[in-house]
């Protein structure tokens, strides 16, 4: 294994050059104060019989001129890599969603299509792809050397990962967070492929009847556990004539903002959908009883990605 991978994203590409930046701008203040340092040796050395200690005369000029050429450095580098960071993690609109699912000690990776991976990851190329990943038990990290990305992985929260790769092959994927015994075994690969060839592996496998695709499986479990029974049929909400209890509609939520009791508008991302599943009583929504029981330790992270799933599918006025 060779311990430089050269990266094979755009975005990779621009972090080893703003990191070479970095260490060339440090490279030449070392130099710079290491020859000051020689010169003075030489110049102050015992026998040399300088004056010293006579007061000098201070020149505004060259005290303005440093601090402002240092100043300049300093904010090209800082609105650089602020720049970026913040392009790095704002994933584009368009960007192909995939679940990911760090537990001791494995990766678990989910499609949309319901096409199931353990440390493998199949990708498109020249296509953003946008990892959704949570952990079930302990923090773990995703790093992708060779696309220089890392992140830590959480439980109790979706962290947001996205990357463009140019070039196909296979890559290594690591867990970077000590994460127990197990954790030096928890790597895998990634395997970037042609348009065409990832569609070749999707449809792959399971005969496409018998694998459901995420959203398909959200529909059921959205049914057996009971959701249905206070949000309706097909999440189209409101009180139900049997029941008498009053849920608000699930079709069209994703992306909407919400009010919550407290006053506060948020967005309904999948971190929201998630939170109202899991703690209903951390922010409950205005407008209706507290009544939805929390999900929290009966439900699996990958069912629970697979109802959000199911959720954002629902268009309003669907009925599907
Ligand atoms: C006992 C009835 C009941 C059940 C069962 C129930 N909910 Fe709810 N749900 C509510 C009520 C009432 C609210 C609004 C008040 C609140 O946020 O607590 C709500 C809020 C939500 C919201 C936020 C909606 C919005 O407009 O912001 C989501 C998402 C949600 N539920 C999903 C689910 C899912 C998924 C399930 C099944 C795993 C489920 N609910 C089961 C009654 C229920
Ligand atoms: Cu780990």
């Amino acid at each position: 294994m060779n311990g430089y991978a050269p990266s094979v994203t755009v975005e990779g590409r621009e972090i080893d050059f703003l990191i070479l930046a970095l260490t060339l701008v440090s490279c030449a203040v070392l130099a710079l104060v290491f020859a000051l340092i020689l010169l003075y040796m030489v110049r102050y050395r015992a026998e040399s019989g300088v004056t010293r200690g006579a007061p000098g005369r201070k020149t505004w000029r060259f005290e303005i001129s440093w601090t402002a050429a240092t100043l300049a450095v300093f904010f090209v580098l800082f609105i650089w890599g602020g720049n970026l960071y913040v392009r790095l993690f704002q994933p584009p609109a368009d960007a192909l969603q995939i679940y990911v699912v760090g537990k001791q000690w494995m990766w678990k990776v989910e499609h949309q299509g319901g096409q199931r991976e353990i440390n493998a990851l199949h990708i498109p190329i020249n296509r953003p792809i946008q990892l959704v990943m949570t952990s079930e038990d302990v923090i773990h990290d995703f790093s992708v050397p060779a696309f220089r990305i890392k992140h830590d992985v959480l439980p109790g929260r979706y962290q947001s990962l996205w990357f463009q790769v140019e070039t196909p092959g296979t890559f290594e994927l690591f867990c970077t967070q000590l994460c127990g015994v197990g954790h030096y075994s928890m790597t895998g690969e990634v395997v970037a492929m042609s348009q065409p060839e990832f569609e070749t592996w999707l449809a792959g496998g399971a005969a496409p009847g018998e694998r459901e695709d995420m959203a398909t499986a959200g529909k059921a479990l959205f049914a057996a556990r009971g959701c249905s029974g206070c949000h309706g049929e097909g999440g189209v909400g409101g009180s139900s004539a049997t029941t008498g209890v009053s849920a608000p509609a699930l079709a069209g939520l994703f992306g909407r903002l919400v009010r919550l009791q407290t006053g506060a508008t948020v967005t309904a991302d999948e971190r929201f959908i998630r939170d109202c599943i899991l703690t209903p009583d951390k922010a409950p929504i205005a407008g209706y009883p507290r009544i939805m029981p929390s999900f929290s330790g009966q439900i699996s992270e990958e069912d629970v990605l697979r109802l959000i799933a199911y959720i954002k599918s629902l268009r309003s006025g669907s009925r599907t």
